[in-house]
């Protein structure tokens, strides 16, 4: 690692002539660090390999290419075999609230505590390499150093899962990843395998509907929810337990794009969701969340409608209120991918004294699955040791050797009890401080069995689809039936319906005559019989519950040569104004003139700035340029993506005829705006909060 003490070099004249022709280097007199073998050795030539005559054969003694490729031909560690694809950050988590009485968690003893925090997001189905508008759920892990020790959150995007039992996880992953002769498709549900094991698995039910939604197409990691799904305990000082669920909420909104943006984007911008991350950290406009926590008893837990330990369930915000108990703010991106976000490593078992476990047996479950995949992942019982795992507090035990072992302990005692003392005779338990698991009274034969208290897999499923918009349910059928489009059975198809029967029967006939099935199937026999009139919950849609706003999102400005520069300059004030970011779209990166005469360098060019990229976007055009519309697809599909995405567009006043002609017979709606003065564009960002004009879809 470079480090201000290293010794700096000139490059040598000698090296110079050793390199040879066409080996030349730009390093001539640049002042860097010494670069050095693995062993510290400093190298003086990383161009050439070390050979008898120079066109000669290698050297088996040329050490410094030996360990160069050796060390390259193991840089990949296995990548995880679910989340793969993910991106992390740095930052702090502030206790905004005490949960005095409730737990004696470390990090909620003190209003205005903070505690460091590392966040990983991810997708779930594809490979490292895939896109990151997959539709897909996304991984929300988070690990808080705690004075403690670690505490590992980890969650998704969506507040339930698939499948209520751990056993029926591997076939879960396999049936919705690659199939196994072709190895395609990737990062994709909509295909067989995934849809056959869904329809014979109606306890996915409640989890299709939200998978089918808008939530697993989130604009960015910035504006989604997390949930820890899962039922956890608190435990206060005396011991005594209070359930609780935790929930993530974005301070800046919630917000998805639509299924034919996440495909554009996809092709424009694979990166889309890191990128975004990535900037909004490197610009100061950081990330950030508030967590919440729905506590509740034995009692709330016994008089519930469904098993509080059900991972297929929810408990709507509406019946136990969200209570915020503190902030996680991401203020630092990584220094290095693989050390960090690659090498990261989660665990559900990770809790601090005043947080356990519940019973729920998919938790139990990940318990396992979690420290068994690191050892396979980093290799070694010592993946602590790495700086992004190791607690921010001292360790001290007995636990030594093994593969990359770094911290064994100093003194003559490796084993406890002893009786060494000080130093030599190292820690010793603590009943007082050191972590105790909740007392809870069993009983039980030991059985494989489901629940009883487990088996309505529908109600759930019909009040979240209740509990959208008419767009979000829109998109909702749209989505099932794109996915199940792909599906070749129709066996699978028609099971499918028979599910959603059970879920809405306006959906499931909606999905059914989109999909031609002109015999509609008997409704799935259902375990139990689903509750149809849960009460509707607004929290459950993204639409009902964001606020309008503009700050974090980004405006897509398309330019062209002589653009109104008086108009674009009051735009990027207002924009400051609403904390709003934007690219500018120019026909060359380098070199638009506007009007006045000013030479701007673009963000992205016209073919590479589509406005599926962008929350917003407006359109500023010379008089001269105004053909572009009819020469250059991109210009045009700039707009009629726009209004096809339901977006809010501005434009020139000078366009109006153009865009009535791109519209194609459909009229300018309250989303449009012709611009010629600052009142204009005053009024179009008092509007363009909202983000999207929905009403469009219906037309
Ligand atoms: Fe995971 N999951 N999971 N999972 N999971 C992994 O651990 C597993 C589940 C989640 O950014 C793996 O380190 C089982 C639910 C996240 O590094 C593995 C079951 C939820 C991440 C594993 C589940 C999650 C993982 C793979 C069913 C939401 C990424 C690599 C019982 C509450 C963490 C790894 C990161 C990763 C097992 C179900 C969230 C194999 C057995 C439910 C966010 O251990």
């Amino acid at each position: 690692m470079a480090t201000k003490k290293s010794t700096s070099v000139k490059t040598s004249k000698s090296y110079k002539e050793n390199v040879g022709k066409g080996g030349e280097t730009h390093q001539e007199s640049r002042s860097a660090p010494v670069l050095k073998t693995p062993q510290g050795t400093p190298i003086a030539d990383n161009q050439n390999s070390l050979r008898a005559g120079a066109r000669g054969p290698g050297l088996l003694e040329d050490r410094q290419l030996r360990e160069k490729l050796f060390h390259f031909d193991h840089e990949r560690i296995p990548e995880r075999v679910v989340h793969a694809r993910g991106f992390g950050a740095h930052g702090y988590f502030e206790a905004l609230d005490t949960l005095d009485g409730v737990t004696c968690a470390d990090l909620f003893k003190r209003k205005g505590r903070k505690t460091p925090v590392f966040a990983r997001f991810s997708t779930v189905a594809g490979n490292k390499g895939s896109a990151d508008l997959a539709r897909d759920v996304r991984g929300f892990a988070v690990k808080f150093y705690t004075q403690e020790g670690n505490w590992d959150l980890v969650g998704n995007n969506i507040p339930v899962f698939f499948i209520q039992d751990a056993m029926k996880f591997p076939d879960l992953i396999h049936a919705a990843k690659a199939e196994p002769d072709r190895g395609f498709p990737q990062a994709q549900t909509a295909h067989d395998n995934f849809w056959d094991f869904i329809s014979l698995t109606p306890e996915s039910m409640h989890m299709v509907m939200w998978i089918m939604s808008d939530r697993t197409i989130p604009r960015s990691l910035r504006f989604m929810e997390g949930f820890g799904v899962h039922t956890f305990r608190f435990i206060n000082a005396a011991g005594k337990s209070t359930f609780v669920k935790f929930h993530w909420k974005p301070a800046q909104g919630m917000q998805s794009v639509t299924w034919d943006e996440a495909l554009r984007i996809n092709g424009a911008d694979p990166d889309y969701h890191r990128r975004d991350m990535w900037n909004a950290i490197q610009s100061g406009d950081y990330p950030t969340w508030e967590l919440g926590v729905q506590l509740f008893d034995d009692a709330f837990a016994e008089k519930f409608e469904f098993d509080v330990l059900d991972a297929t369930k929810l408990i709507p915000e509406e019946q136990v209120p969200v209570k915020i108990v503190g902030r996680m703010v991401l203020n630092k991106a990584v220094d290095n991918f693989f050390a960090e976000t690659e090498q990261v490593a989660f665990c559900t078992q990770n809790l601090v004294p005043g947080i356990d476990q519940s019973n729920d047996p998919l938790l139990q479950g990940r318990n396992f699955s979690y420290l068994d995949t690191q050892l396979k992942r980093l290799g070694s019982p010592n993946f602590t040791h790495i700086p992004i795992n190791a607690p921010k507090c001292p360790v001290h035990n007995f636990m030594q050797d093994g593969h990359m072992a770094m911290h064994n302990r100093a003194g003559r005692a490796n084993y406890e009890p002893n009786s060494w003392g000080g130093e030599q005779g190292g820690p010793r338990e603590d009943s007082e401080t050191g972590y105790v698991s909740y007392s809870e009274p069993m009983t039980g034969e030991k059985v494989r069995q489901r629940s009883e208290t487990f088996s309505d897999h529908y109600s759930q499923a019909n009040q979240f689809y209740r509990s959208q918009t008419e767009a979000e349910q829109a998109h909702i059928a749209d989505a099932l039936v794109f996915e199940l489009s792909k599906v070749e059975r129709s066996d699978i198809r028609e099971r499918m319906v028979s599910h959603l029967l059970n879920i809405d029967r306006g959906l499931a006939k909606n999905v059914a005559n989109k999909l031609g099935i002109s015999n509609m199937p008997k409704p799935a026999p259902a375990a139990r019989k689903p509750i149809m009139d849960l009460p509707v919950s607004d929290a459950l849609s993204i639409n009902k519950s964001s606020q309008p706003t503009l700050a974090g999102r980004t405006f897509g400005v398309f330019l062209s040569n002589g653009a109104d520069n008086k108009l674009l300059k009051n735009l990027k004030r207002l924009l400051k104004k609403e904390g709003a970011d934007y690219d500018l779209i120019t026909p060359a990166i380098q070199g638009t003139t506007l009007s006045d005469g000013e030479v701007i360098t673009g963000d992205e060019t016209y073919e590479g700035g589509p406005s599926a990229l962008y929350d917003v976007v407006v359109v500023i055009v010379s008089d001269e340029q105004r053909s572009l519309f009819t020469t250059t697809p991109a210009a045009r599909h700039f707009i009629e993506d726009a209004y096809r995405h339901s977006k809010y567009i501005a434009y020139s006043s000078n366009l109006q005829e153009t865009v009535e002609q791109l519209l194609n017979g459909r009229e300018c709606d309250q989303a449009m705006f012709s611009l010629s003065k600052k009142a204009d564009i005053e009024r179009f960002l008092t509007s363009a909060r909202a983000l999207r004009y929905w009403d469009r879809e219906d037309g």
